[in-house]
Protein backbone atom coordinates (compact mmCIF):
# COMPACT_ATOMS: atom_id res chain seq x y z
CA UNK A 1 0.00 0.00 0.00
CA UNK A 2 1.34 3.85 -1.05
CA UNK A 3 1.35 6.02 1.79
CA UNK A 4 1.53 9.81 2.02
CA UNK A 5 3.02 10.19 5.77
CA UNK A 6 5.22 7.18 6.57
CA UNK A 7 7.88 4.87 4.84
CA UNK A 8 7.55 1.57 5.06
CA UNK A 9 10.70 -0.45 4.18
CA UNK A 10 10.50 -4.14 4.38
CA UNK A 11 13.31 -5.98 4.95
CA UNK A 12 12.88 -9.86 5.86
CA UNK A 13 12.89 -10.75 8.48
CA UNK A 14 12.69 -7.29 9.48
CA UNK A 15 10.79 -3.96 8.33
CA UNK A 16 11.47 -0.24 9.33
CA UNK A 17 8.67 2.17 9.35
CA UNK A 18 9.74 5.79 9.00
CA UNK A 19 7.58 8.97 10.19
CA UNK A 20 7.74 11.19 7.28
CA UNK A 21 6.37 14.55 7.81
CA UNK A 22 9.56 16.83 8.59
CA UNK A 23 8.18 20.32 8.03
CA UNK A 24 6.11 19.89 11.01
CA UNK A 25 8.66 17.51 13.11
CA UNK A 26 6.85 14.33 12.48
CA UNK A 27 3.66 16.01 14.10
CA UNK A 28 1.17 12.88 14.22
CA UNK A 29 -2.48 14.07 12.35
CA UNK A 30 -4.84 11.18 12.78
CA UNK A 31 -3.53 10.55 8.73
CA UNK A 32 -0.12 9.95 10.20
CA UNK A 33 -1.74 7.56 13.02
CA UNK A 34 -3.79 5.51 10.60
CA UNK A 35 -1.15 5.17 8.22
CA UNK A 36 1.51 4.03 11.36
CA UNK A 37 -1.46 1.94 12.24
CA UNK A 38 -2.60 0.45 8.94
CA UNK A 39 1.05 -0.53 8.18
CA UNK A 40 1.73 -2.40 11.79
CA UNK A 41 -1.77 -4.48 10.99
CA UNK A 42 0.08 -5.48 7.65
CA UNK A 43 2.87 -6.56 9.10
CA UNK A 44 1.39 -8.02 12.04
CA UNK A 45 -0.13 -10.17 9.55
CA UNK A 46 2.71 -11.16 7.53
CA UNK A 47 4.77 -13.87 8.47
CA UNK A 48 7.99 -13.11 6.66
CA UNK A 49 8.57 -9.71 9.18
CA UNK A 50 9.25 -10.97 12.73
CA UNK A 51 9.88 -7.76 14.30
CA UNK A 52 9.86 -4.22 13.48
CA UNK A 53 11.53 -0.71 13.83
CA UNK A 54 10.26 2.94 14.35
CA UNK A 55 11.58 5.55 13.44
CA UNK A 56 11.42 9.43 12.81
CA UNK A 57 14.43 9.29 11.30
CA UNK A 58 18.03 11.18 12.01
CA UNK A 59 16.52 14.41 13.46
CA UNK A 60 13.26 14.28 15.19
CA UNK A 61 11.18 11.25 16.66
CA UNK A 62 7.79 12.98 16.61
CA UNK A 63 6.52 16.62 18.54
CA UNK A 64 3.22 15.13 19.49
CA UNK A 65 -0.13 14.74 18.04
CA UNK A 66 -1.06 17.59 15.33
CA UNK A 67 -2.04 20.98 17.70
CA UNK A 68 -3.44 22.35 14.83
CA UNK A 69 -5.84 19.57 13.98
CA UNK A 70 -7.23 19.22 17.15
CA UNK A 71 -7.05 23.28 18.40
CA UNK A 72 -10.28 23.87 17.86
CA UNK A 73 -12.37 20.70 18.49
CA UNK A 74 -15.39 20.51 21.00
CA UNK A 75 -14.88 17.60 23.63
CA UNK A 76 -17.54 15.99 22.25
CA UNK A 77 -15.87 15.30 18.84
CA UNK A 78 -12.99 14.28 20.67
CA UNK A 79 -14.69 11.70 21.88
CA UNK A 80 -16.42 10.67 18.76
CA UNK A 81 -13.43 10.14 16.75
CA UNK A 82 -12.25 7.10 18.65
CA UNK A 83 -8.62 8.55 18.68
CA UNK A 84 -7.97 5.58 21.39
CA UNK A 85 -8.95 2.79 18.36
CA UNK A 86 -6.58 4.86 16.04
CA UNK A 87 -3.43 3.58 18.14
CA UNK A 88 -4.81 0.05 19.15
CA UNK A 89 -2.95 -1.43 15.93
CA UNK A 90 0.78 0.44 17.55
CA UNK A 91 -0.20 -0.91 21.97
CA UNK A 92 -2.11 -4.07 20.82
CA UNK A 93 1.33 -4.97 17.87
CA UNK A 94 2.30 -8.91 18.60
CA UNK A 95 5.61 -8.92 17.34
CA UNK A 96 8.70 -6.89 18.98
CA UNK A 97 8.44 -3.87 18.32
CA UNK A 98 11.77 -1.10 18.31
CA UNK A 99 11.68 2.49 18.73
CA UNK A 100 14.88 4.59 17.08
CA UNK A 101 14.72 7.72 18.89
CA UNK A 102 16.51 10.95 17.54
CA UNK A 103 15.78 14.51 18.77
CA UNK A 104 12.10 15.55 20.02
CA UNK A 105 10.15 12.79 21.38
CA UNK A 106 6.89 14.61 22.66
CA UNK A 107 3.97 14.22 23.83
CA UNK A 108 1.86 11.32 21.25
CA UNK A 109 5.16 10.78 20.16
CA UNK A 110 6.57 10.12 23.60
CA UNK A 111 2.96 7.73 24.04
CA UNK A 112 4.42 6.23 20.60
CA UNK A 113 7.99 5.52 21.80
CA UNK A 114 6.23 3.95 25.07
CA UNK A 115 4.00 1.65 23.43
CA UNK A 116 6.81 0.53 22.09
CA UNK A 117 8.72 -3.10 23.61
CA UNK A 118 12.71 -1.80 23.20
CA UNK A 119 13.55 2.10 22.98
CA UNK A 120 17.03 2.71 21.44
CA UNK A 121 17.55 6.39 21.88
CA UNK A 122 20.39 8.36 20.10
CA UNK A 123 22.21 11.06 21.76
CA UNK A 124 20.01 13.32 20.89
CA UNK A 125 16.88 12.25 22.32
CA UNK A 126 14.72 14.65 24.14
CA UNK A 127 11.67 13.06 25.50
CA UNK A 128 8.82 15.00 27.19
CA UNK A 129 5.22 15.32 27.72
CA UNK A 130 4.59 19.06 27.12
CA UNK A 131 0.58 18.57 26.82
CA UNK A 132 0.80 20.71 30.18
CA UNK A 133 1.55 23.94 28.28
CA UNK A 134 -1.53 23.60 25.78
CA UNK A 135 -4.10 22.90 28.71
CA UNK A 136 -4.54 19.60 28.64
CA UNK A 137 -2.82 16.09 29.65
CA UNK A 138 -1.55 13.52 27.75
CA UNK A 139 -4.16 11.29 26.31
CA UNK A 140 -2.48 7.92 24.53
CA UNK A 141 -1.27 6.55 27.88
CA UNK A 142 1.52 8.64 28.97
CA UNK A 143 0.18 9.40 32.77
CA UNK A 144 0.05 5.74 33.01
CA UNK A 145 3.27 4.53 30.85
CA UNK A 146 5.36 6.82 32.28
CA UNK A 147 5.24 5.64 36.38
CA UNK A 148 5.07 2.15 35.32
CA UNK A 149 8.52 2.92 33.64
CA UNK A 150 10.30 5.76 35.17
CA UNK A 151 8.19 5.75 38.35
CA UNK A 152 6.07 8.52 39.81
CA UNK A 153 8.39 11.26 40.80
CA UNK A 154 10.37 11.30 37.29
CA UNK A 155 6.65 11.06 35.48
CA UNK A 156 5.22 13.61 37.66
CA UNK A 157 8.09 16.03 36.78
CA UNK A 158 7.15 15.58 33.48
CA UNK A 159 3.65 15.56 33.67
CA UNK A 160 3.34 18.62 35.18
CA UNK A 161 6.40 20.96 34.14
CA UNK A 162 6.30 20.10 30.57
CA UNK A 163 9.65 20.21 30.70
CA UNK A 164 12.14 17.53 28.68
CA UNK A 165 14.67 14.90 29.57
CA UNK A 166 17.83 13.90 27.49
CA UNK A 167 18.47 10.54 26.60
CA UNK A 168 21.04 9.97 29.21
CA UNK A 169 18.77 10.67 32.09
CA UNK A 170 16.17 8.91 29.76
CA UNK A 171 18.49 5.73 30.09
CA UNK A 172 19.11 6.40 33.39
CA UNK A 173 15.17 5.95 34.44
CA UNK A 174 15.05 2.58 32.25
CA UNK A 175 12.76 4.65 29.65
CA UNK A 176 15.75 3.79 27.18
CA UNK A 177 17.51 0.64 26.55
CA UNK A 178 20.69 2.24 25.34
CA UNK A 179 22.04 5.50 24.14
CA UNK A 180 24.17 5.45 21.19
CA UNK A 181 25.15 8.77 18.24
CA UNK A 182 22.18 9.70 16.90
CA UNK A 183 23.19 8.31 13.43
CA UNK A 184 23.48 4.89 14.52
CA UNK A 185 19.98 4.76 16.44
CA UNK A 186 18.62 3.02 13.27
CA UNK A 187 21.33 0.56 12.49
CA UNK A 188 21.64 -0.69 16.53
CA UNK A 189 17.66 -0.72 16.27
CA UNK A 190 17.05 -2.96 12.98
CA UNK A 191 20.18 -5.09 14.39
CA UNK A 192 18.31 -5.49 17.59
CA UNK A 193 15.63 -6.18 15.40
CA UNK A 194 17.59 -8.87 13.59
CA UNK A 195 18.51 -10.70 16.98
CA UNK A 196 14.79 -10.91 17.84
CA UNK A 197 14.15 -12.24 14.10
CA UNK A 198 15.80 -15.50 14.50
CA UNK A 199 14.00 -16.38 18.11
CA UNK A 200 10.64 -18.92 18.26
CA UNK A 201 8.38 -16.42 17.17
CA UNK A 202 5.43 -17.94 19.21
CA UNK A 203 7.64 -17.66 22.67
CA UNK A 204 8.91 -14.22 21.49
CA UNK A 205 4.86 -13.21 21.04
CA UNK A 206 3.95 -15.01 24.39
CA UNK A 207 7.37 -13.60 26.23
CA UNK A 208 5.27 -9.96 25.28
CA UNK A 209 2.23 -10.49 25.86
CA UNK A 210 3.56 -12.01 29.41
CA UNK A 211 5.55 -8.83 30.25
CA UNK A 212 2.91 -6.52 29.13
CA UNK A 213 0.46 -8.39 31.15
CA UNK A 214 2.18 -7.67 34.44
CA UNK A 215 1.38 -3.84 33.46
CA UNK A 216 -2.29 -4.97 33.80
CA UNK A 217 -2.93 -7.48 35.97
CA UNK A 218 -2.44 -8.88 39.58
CA UNK A 219 1.26 -10.97 40.14
CA UNK A 220 -1.08 -13.81 40.79
CA UNK A 221 -2.92 -13.49 37.86
CA UNK A 222 -0.13 -12.64 35.92
CA UNK A 223 1.92 -16.06 37.15
CA UNK A 224 -0.87 -18.15 35.54
CA UNK A 225 -0.78 -16.29 32.50
CA UNK A 226 2.39 -17.17 32.15
CA UNK A 227 2.41 -20.92 33.47
CA UNK A 228 -0.59 -21.51 30.87
CA UNK A 229 1.97 -19.70 28.11
CA UNK A 230 5.00 -22.06 29.35
CA UNK A 231 2.99 -24.95 29.39
CA UNK A 232 1.52 -24.12 26.17
CA UNK A 233 4.66 -23.63 24.56
CA UNK A 234 5.91 -27.40 25.06
CA UNK A 235 3.43 -28.11 22.30
CA UNK A 236 5.51 -26.55 19.63
CA UNK A 237 7.71 -27.47 17.22
CA UNK A 238 9.99 -24.60 17.90
CA UNK A 239 10.11 -26.05 21.47
CA UNK A 240 11.21 -29.48 20.61
CA UNK A 241 14.41 -28.03 17.80
CA UNK A 242 15.62 -25.27 20.23
CA UNK A 243 15.83 -27.92 23.34
CA UNK A 244 17.37 -30.51 20.49
CA UNK A 245 19.16 -28.18 18.89
CA UNK A 246 21.05 -27.20 22.62
CA UNK A 247 21.78 -30.62 23.51
CA UNK A 248 23.15 -31.31 19.73
CA UNK A 249 25.25 -28.16 20.28
CA UNK A 250 24.18 -26.28 17.21
CA UNK A 251 22.00 -23.47 16.51
CA UNK A 252 18.27 -24.16 16.21
CA UNK A 253 16.27 -22.84 13.30
CA UNK A 254 13.18 -21.69 14.39
CA UNK A 255 10.16 -21.86 11.89
CA UNK A 256 7.39 -20.76 14.12
CA UNK A 257 5.36 -23.45 14.69
N1 LIG B 1 1.73 19.93 15.94
C1 LIG B 1 1.71 20.69 14.81
N2 LIG B 1 2.78 21.35 14.33
C2 LIG B 1 3.93 21.26 15.02
C3 LIG B 1 4.03 20.50 16.23
C4 LIG B 1 2.84 19.80 16.68
N3 LIG B 1 2.85 19.01 17.77
N4 LIG B 1 5.29 20.61 16.70
C5 LIG B 1 5.94 21.40 15.82
N5 LIG B 1 5.14 21.79 14.82
C6 LIG B 1 5.47 22.63 13.68
C7 LIG B 1 5.62 24.09 14.09
O1 LIG B 1 4.37 24.73 14.14
C8 LIG B 1 6.51 24.60 12.97
O2 LIG B 1 5.70 24.82 11.84
P1 LIG B 1 5.93 26.15 10.92
O3 LIG B 1 5.78 27.29 11.85
O4 LIG B 1 7.33 25.99 10.38
O5 LIG B 1 4.87 26.03 9.87
C9 LIG B 1 7.43 23.43 12.68
O6 LIG B 1 6.75 22.30 13.19
C10 LIG B 1 8.77 23.55 13.38
O7 LIG B 1 8.52 23.77 14.75
P2 LIG B 1 9.19 24.98 15.58
O8 LIG B 1 9.45 26.15 14.70
O9 LIG B 1 8.34 25.20 16.77
O10 LIG B 1 10.59 24.33 15.96
P3 LIG B 1 11.47 24.62 17.24
O11 LIG B 1 12.73 23.88 16.99
O12 LIG B 1 11.56 26.09 17.54
O13 LIG B 1 10.71 23.95 18.47
C11 LIG B 1 9.51 22.15 19.57
C12 LIG B 1 10.54 22.56 18.49
C13 LIG B 1 9.30 20.68 19.45
C14 LIG B 1 10.05 22.50 20.96
C15 LIG B 1 8.19 22.96 19.31
O14 LIG B 1 7.84 22.80 17.94
C16 LIG B 1 7.07 22.49 20.17
O15 LIG B 1 6.97 22.81 21.35
N6 LIG B 1 6.15 21.72 19.56
C17 LIG B 1 4.91 21.29 20.23
C18 LIG B 1 5.21 20.14 21.14
C19 LIG B 1 3.95 19.71 21.90
O16 LIG B 1 3.32 20.49 22.61
N7 LIG B 1 3.59 18.44 21.76
C20 LIG B 1 2.39 17.88 22.40
C21 LIG B 1 1.20 17.99 21.47
S1 LIG B 1 -0.27 17.36 22.22
C22 LIG B 1 -4.67 10.92 22.11
C23 LIG B 1 -3.51 10.56 21.45
C24 LIG B 1 -2.42 11.45 21.43
C25 LIG B 1 -2.53 12.69 22.01
C26 LIG B 1 -3.69 13.05 22.66
C27 LIG B 1 -4.77 12.17 22.70
N8 LIG B 1 -5.79 9.99 22.19
C28 LIG B 1 -5.59 8.60 21.68
C29 LIG B 1 -6.99 10.33 22.79
C30 LIG B 1 -1.36 13.58 21.94
C31 LIG B 1 -1.37 14.89 22.23
C32 LIG B 1 -0.16 15.68 21.98
O17 LIG B 1 0.87 15.17 21.59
Amino acid sequence: MAYEYIKVEPDPPIATITLDRPKVLNALSPAVIAEVGQALSELDADDAVRAVVITGGPKVFAAGADIGDMAERSAAEQLNRDQTGAWSPISGFKKPLIAAVNGYCLGGGCELALMCDVIIAGDSARFGQPEINLGIIPGAGGTQRWPRTAGKFAAMEVMLTGGMIGARRAYELGLANKVVPAEMSVAVAQRMARQLAEKPPVAVRLAKESVQKAFETSLAEGLAAERRSFYFLFSTDDQKEGMRAFLEKRKGVFKGR
